[in-house]
Parts: structure tokens; sequence; C-alpha cells
């Protein structure tokens, strides 16, 4: 797979038990494409693990406290945390409709308070972590990561994203970071805990003092609290790349002394009318609203399937039409199928997913099968139905053949 840590395609060894963790949403919206697209991407990865018998533990957050969560909240006059548990359960049965398997560890930040209490004293014990004084009214006591105390031979900035300084001041800008922020060592340092405010939700944050906690330490510290050492592969879309996880993977190694991940793995933005689909745009084709207008979920996973899961892209209805013709001519194929093109199909489909996940290929393996002559017998079909069901996680319902 593209690693893009290591700047390269490389292998990636799953061995006997493997651990993927993936960033999990923000729940104050519905699931759009986009956020479908990425986990049907790494959907495809565990299944493939477990295809070469790998034990697989997946872990994946739900960021239930955060800016846009709480201002959206307050914006439409609902309760956050009825918002995040309404959102999260809408995620899940959308998840289950595009058979997405489901984690092994599902954890929200509200669940990983104390953890994350745990690890920023500990940081600002060995001075990898420091206060920052109240200015333009806000309070005192903000804990921010000191990126540059915190480099060493496991994380330095920029080993994960290999981003230039400017493009980290730009992005950090855009993507929830301070770099404006008065009294920061590095313009660039995140916050770990945000102290107390007026009307936003705290907890006890012992030396810390009452708090909220930064988005890059929850997930360092979910992975590292359900994996239990290095992560075979760090999930997300491109756009947590930065700042995201490479502050999670410098606040990973600067607690434990290890790398978070051995590969860190990113797929493409899905968007909408020339801009990237996002909550914040509102430009948004939600999963369950094409389910709620009829639309098979088979059909909407092989719309994300039919696009490699690093390019980005752009939906269209007519997509759907297209991955709705493949299904039926799959379906048809499957009784005229014998057991030597079964075999054929599964090396094939299995060959192509191994190699950084090329879904597309997979997909036109497929295609040429259902299109060649048929055969004379059905021995082949179940072996068929079962690689399209395990590998892709397509069910060709409609056909009895047990
Ligand atoms: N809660 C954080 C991660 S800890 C978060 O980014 N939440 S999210 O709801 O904004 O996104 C959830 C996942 O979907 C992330 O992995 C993100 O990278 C991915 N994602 C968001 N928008 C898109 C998009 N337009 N195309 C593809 N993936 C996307
Ligand atoms: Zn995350």
């Amino acid at each position: 797979m593209f690693d893009t840590a290591a700047q390269a395609v490389v292998d990636v060894d799953p061995g006997e038990r493997s651990s993927l963790y993936v960033c999990g949403i923000t729940p104050y919206d519905a699931t759009h494409l986009g956020h479908a697209n990425t986990y049907v991407a790494f959907d495809l990865l565990q299944r493939l693990w477990r295809d070469a018998g790998s034990q697989v533990n997946y872990v994946q957050n739900v960021t239930d406290v955060d800016d846009p969560l709480l201002e959206r909240a307050d914006a439409t006059g609902v309760d956050w945390r009825d918002l995040a548990r309404e959102q999260t359960e809408l995620f899940a049965a959308d998840m289950q409709a595009l058979r997405v398997l489901p984690p092994e560890h599902f954890v929200g930040a509200t669940e990983a308070i104390d953890w994350v209490v745990e690890g920023v004293v500990d940081l600002l014990h060995r001075d990898l972590a420091y206060r920052v004084p109240g200015t333009d009214g806000e309070p005192d006591g903000d804990v921010y990561f000191d990126s540059r105390a915190a480099a060493d031979a496991v994380w330095q900035l920029g080993s994960e994203s290999h981003y230039d300084e400017s493009l980290m001041l730009t992005l950090s800008a855009e993507r929830g970071g301070d770099p404006e922020r008065l009294g920061k060592r590095d313009a660039l340092d995140p916050l770990l805990w945000r102290v107390k405010r007026d009307g936003e939700p705290f907890w006890d944050g012992a030396e810390l003092g009452e708090g909220r906690p930064g988005w890059h330490i929850e997930c360092a510290v979910i992975a590292l609290k359900c994996a239990g050492g290095t992560l075979t592969v760090q999930g997300g879309g491109s756009d947590l790349i930065f700042p995201h996880h490479e502050f999670s993977a410098g606040h990973a190694s600067a607690l434990t002394g290890e790398p978070l991940a051995e590969h860190f793995v990113h797929t493409g933005m899905v968007g909408l009318d020339g801009e990237k689909m996002s909550k914040s745009l509102g430009n948004l084709v939600l999963v369950s609203k094409l389910r709620a207008q009829g639309v098979d979920p088979r059909v909407i996973r092989l719309v994300l399937l039919g696009r490699h899961y690093r390019s980005d892209w752009f939906y269209e209805d007519a997509l759907l039409d297209q991955a709705s013709s493949r299904l039926n001519a799959w379906q048809s194929r499957l009784a005229t199928t014998d057991s030597a093109q079964a075999e054929q199909v599964l090396a094939d489909v299995r060959a192509a997913l191994a190699n950084d996940l090329d879904a597309p290929t997979a997909l036109a393996v497929l295609d040429a099968w259902a299109a060649a002559p048929a055969a004379a017998d059905a021995s082949g079909a179940a072996l068929v139905r079962d690689t399209v069901d395990a590998l892709l996680g397509v069910n060709l319902l409609g056909v009895n053949l047990d």
C-alpha cells in the first residue's frame, strides 16, 4: 500500500495479528459519501487481512466533543450529547447497510477523558508540554504540545506528512489549529487540554484543571490503549495527514518511545459540484438519503469501489446507474459459472486487492467474467458469490446456491 510517511508503495504485512485504527466521524451531521468512501476503503483492507488469516483488531474513535459539534448544537438548539448520539447511531446504521465490518473498539472522546488526562499530565511532567498564559480574554492554563522538545529519532515535525512549514501553517489554521495563538513556543504546537470556558462542557482534569481534550491526543491515546502497541496501519482521509495524523503520531511516540503506526494510509477526497464534500460547505450526498430514496446499498458500495481509494473524484448520479447495471450483470452470470472460472476470479480479485487495494481492477475482473461465454454448469457459482461477498462486501442475493 502507499504509505504516506514512507512516501512510497511498501509491503504491508498484517502477520497473525494486526491492528487498524481509522479516524472516526465528528457526529454533527449525517454520513456522506466521502466518509463512506473512507470507511469502505479500510473495510477492504480488513477483509483482505482476514482473508490472509490475520486476526484484525480494528479501532475507531468518535469525536463526540469538539468545536464544530458544539457550534452546531448551539445553532440548532439541541443538546450536544443528543446530537452526537443521534448522528453516531445514524452512522452505525449507514455502515451496517454498506456492509462495513464493525470495529472491535468503537470509542468516544468523552469515554477517553481519563486516558487523555493521564497522557497530558505525563507529557507536562516531562517538559514535552507546557501551559499557556491567558491573553486576549482567554483563561490561563491551556496545555500545548512542545513539538520541538518532543522531536527525537522516532518522530519529528514532518516525518509523517513531509509537508513544508508554510503549508503546515496554512493547514493548521484551516483544520482546527491556532497558529496565531499568543504564548505558544511554536506556532504549530497543537492543543492538548483546553481549560474550561463558560458555557462549554468540561471534565475533571486532575492537575490540569477542569476542561476538555484536544483533538490529536484523543486519537493517540485511544489507539495506544485499544491496540496496545504500534498499529499496523493508521488510516483516514487525506484531509487528516496534517495536522491530525502528524501530531497523533508525535503524541504517541512522546508517550511511549515507539512509533504510533508501522504505516500511514490515506484515502482521497470525494467531492460534489467541484468542491470537496464537507459538512462545513454543506455540499453533501448523504448515504441515509440515498437509502431513503430506495437506492440499493450494494449499488452505493459499488460506486465507491469503482474509484481507487487514493484518488480524488466527484460524485454524480449517473454512477448509480452504472453500478446497478454491473450488479445485475454479475447476478445473472452466477448460474452459468463453472469452478475453473470461479477459481480464476478468486485469484484475480485477491491479486488486485493485494496491489494497493485496487478495487477498480477487482471490479474489472468481475466484469470480464460476467461478459465471458457461459459455462455448461454452475459448479463455481458459490465460490464467486463468496468471493464477492467476503472480499468486496457485496452480497449477490437472489440466487439460491446452497
Ligand atoms: N473526527 C475526525 C477524525 S478523528 C474527523 O475528521 N471526522 S469527519 O467526520 O470530518 O471525517 C470522518 C472521516 O471521513 C475522516 O477519516 C475523514 O478524513 C474522512 N472524510 C471526510 N470528508 C471526506 C471526503 N469528502 N472524502 C473522503 N473522506 C472524507
Ligand atoms: Zn482522528
